[in-house]
């Protein structure tokens, strides 16, 4: 349907049609970044589930390929579902996932490519001796999966972490192996949390301390904190806490016992679910995707033929200046599509002003800001101690003190469509300071059959530091990221005036005691070349 076109998105990655869920088995090989993904090749909704398949040479540019996995065997006829890579020393390469069998129970599998000499790895072989692990017994046959990247142990063996739950008590089990074919199931679990449910998708990877490089799986030692992340189904979302991991013991205990995974931190305050990282051994960082679904509804996706994005890929490193989180931040590679870029240098925003910024089309944009807020007024504000919620405060359009204010993003000249993605900055007793960072959608759209909430949360802000954002546009979706990426909210919205050539970008301030500057730093964004597969291609 080509009324329905503008929403696909120009540089994040989508198929051509149907339905995508989560990252599966990100890797880098022989100079090509992989990229398998949940697809549903029959239709725009959930099921069918069999393992689609790209490559990169950049994480932005992409090639299809055919599927890598269907689902033809006994054990993964019910779908090839979400799993993991493992790249052993020698180069070899693992892949674990889960398959729902002729009787819908959850199994673990292996497969490898049939020829490691082929960069490409189009073609892939499921071992013959599957399924290779099996619900064990207490554990419901339905809550069995999503299989992680193995780490190396000092004892000679890998070790892999599932996700399950036990009655409302979220789980993640744990196996060693040898072989990837033989497994044994050790005492206790990874991490438990009470009241999480179901978790799947679980991803488990150190982080150092120190430096700003990303660490491969396996890594430990005192200059490492291990991640701790589920996607929570009951809820939909991706939680995160740091801790450590004592791999002898077997055990990972949260730095912060009340901000435990599902509890504390979220990854993304918006639309971010069944995340999973891989370590990039080409950059020597750690990558991080995250499956972006739709939010208008069903029949919307059914009529425009497709559902669901990826999020650009994101580095992720521990926040050595907070200790508190990790960082979030678009792979570098997105800059190579900027194009034309804008400066704006102390734009002057007064309290209940609006200001339009004159960047020409703004459906693909990436966008630098910094803000300056008047000191004296903030040090001289009252101290108002609001409970403040991004979800429960009234969105953009509840004026406090010192805030809301932000940018207008994928607007109309009337306004009649926009998304505010805003900063609100709270005074509270004994002068302290509290900042959050939300992206309102209830007048994003005047379409009727979408999702119009308001999403954010609290965001850390160092003495001394000025208010810091970025954010991507990209027709239907606004990717947002707070102080280099300590908080970030991934929006869906579905603007029917806001879109081609109509679509402006405007900075507001709808605060009523303070104005600020804002210096901003605007490129349109080039589109990425995301190829259909046609044999043709591959062999030039
Ligand atoms: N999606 C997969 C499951 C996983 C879920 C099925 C998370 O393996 O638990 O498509 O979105």
């Amino acid at each position: 349907n080509s009324m329905l076109s503008w929403q696909r998105t120009a540089f994040h990655f989508q198929p051509e049609k149907n339905w995508m869920n989560d990252p599966n088995g990100p890797l880098f090989y022989k100079g090509w970044y992989h990229f398998f993904y949940q697809y549903n090749p029959k239709g725009a909704v959930w099921g069918n589930i069999v393992w689609g398949h790209a490559v990169s040479r950049d994480l932005i540019h992409w090639l299809h390929l055919p599927l890598a996995m269907v689902a033809d065997q006994w054990y993964d006829i019910n779908g090839v579902w979400t799993g993991s890579a493992t790249i052993l020393p020698n180069d070899q390469i693992v892949m674990l996932y889960t398959g729902s069998t002729n009787e819908s129970v959850q199994v673990q599998c292996l497969a490898y490519p049939a020829d490691h000499k082929d960069p490409l790895l189009t073609k892939w072989v499921k071992y013959s001796g599957n399924p290779v692990l099996v619900p064990p017994p207490g554990t419901g046959v339905k809550d069995f999966r999503d299989p992680t990247t193995a780490w190396y142990t000092t004892d000679g063996k890998w070790r892999i972490t599932i996700g399950s739950k036990v009655n409302k008590t979220g789980i993640s089990l744990v196996y060693d192996t040898k072989d990837f074919i033989t497994y044994e199931q050790l005492d206790g679990v990874l991490h438990a949390v009470p009241g999480t449910g179901m978790w799947e998708c679980i991803d488990f990877y150190p982080v150092s301390k120190t430096s700003d490089k990303g660490l491969d799986t396996s890594q430990n030692g005192a200059d490492v904190k291990h991640v701790m992340k589920a996607s929570l189904d009951d809820d939909r979302n991706d939680y995160y806490a740091l801790g450590s991991y004592n791999e002898k013991t077997g055990k990972w205990v949260p730095d912060n016992q009340k901000i435990d995974v599902g509890i504390g931190i979220r990854y993304d305050y918006g639309k971010f679910y069944a995340s999973k990282t891989f370590y990039d051994q080409n950059k020597q960082r750690r990558v991080l995707w995250g499956w972006i679904g739709e939010s208008d509804s069903e029949n919307a996706d059914v009529k425009k033929g497709w559902a669901s994005l990826q999020g650009i890929p994101r580095t992720v490193l521990f926040d050595q200046k907070t200790g508190s989180n990790l960082l979030q931040w678009p792979v570098e590679e997105i800059e190579k599509l900027r194009l034309n870029k804008k400066n704006f240098d102390k734009v002057q925003v007064k309290a209940g002003s609006v200001v339009p910024l004159d960047v020409g089309t703004a459906t693909q944009l990436d966008i630098v800001v910094e803000f300056e807020l008047d000191q004296k007024v903030v040090e001289s504000a009252a101290e108002s101690n609001e409970e403040f919620s991004c979800q429960t405060s009234g969105g953009a359009a509840k004026r406090g003190a010192l805030g809301p204010f932000g940018l207008l993003v994928l607007a109309d000249d009337s306004l009649s469509e926009r998304t505010p993605v805003y900063f609100y900055v709270v005074k509270g007793s004994g002068g302290t300071v509290n900042t959050y960072f939300c992206a309102d959608q209830t007048r994003s759209s005047v379409a009727t059959d979408v999702v119009k909430q308001v999403s954010g949360s609290y965001v850390p802000v160092l003495k001394g530091e000025t208010l810091s954002l970025r954010i991507l546009v990209d027709h239907s979706i606004i990717e947002s990221f707070a102080q280099g990426g300590r908080t970030t909210i991934t929006t869906r919205v579905y603007p029917t005036q806001a879109i081609y050539g109509a679509a402006r970008l405007f900075l507001f301030n709808n605060a009523t005691d303070t104005s600020f500057t804002a210096s901003l730093q605007i490129w349109q964004m080039n589109s990425a070349f995301i190829r259909p597969f046609s044999p043709d291609a591959a062999s030039h």
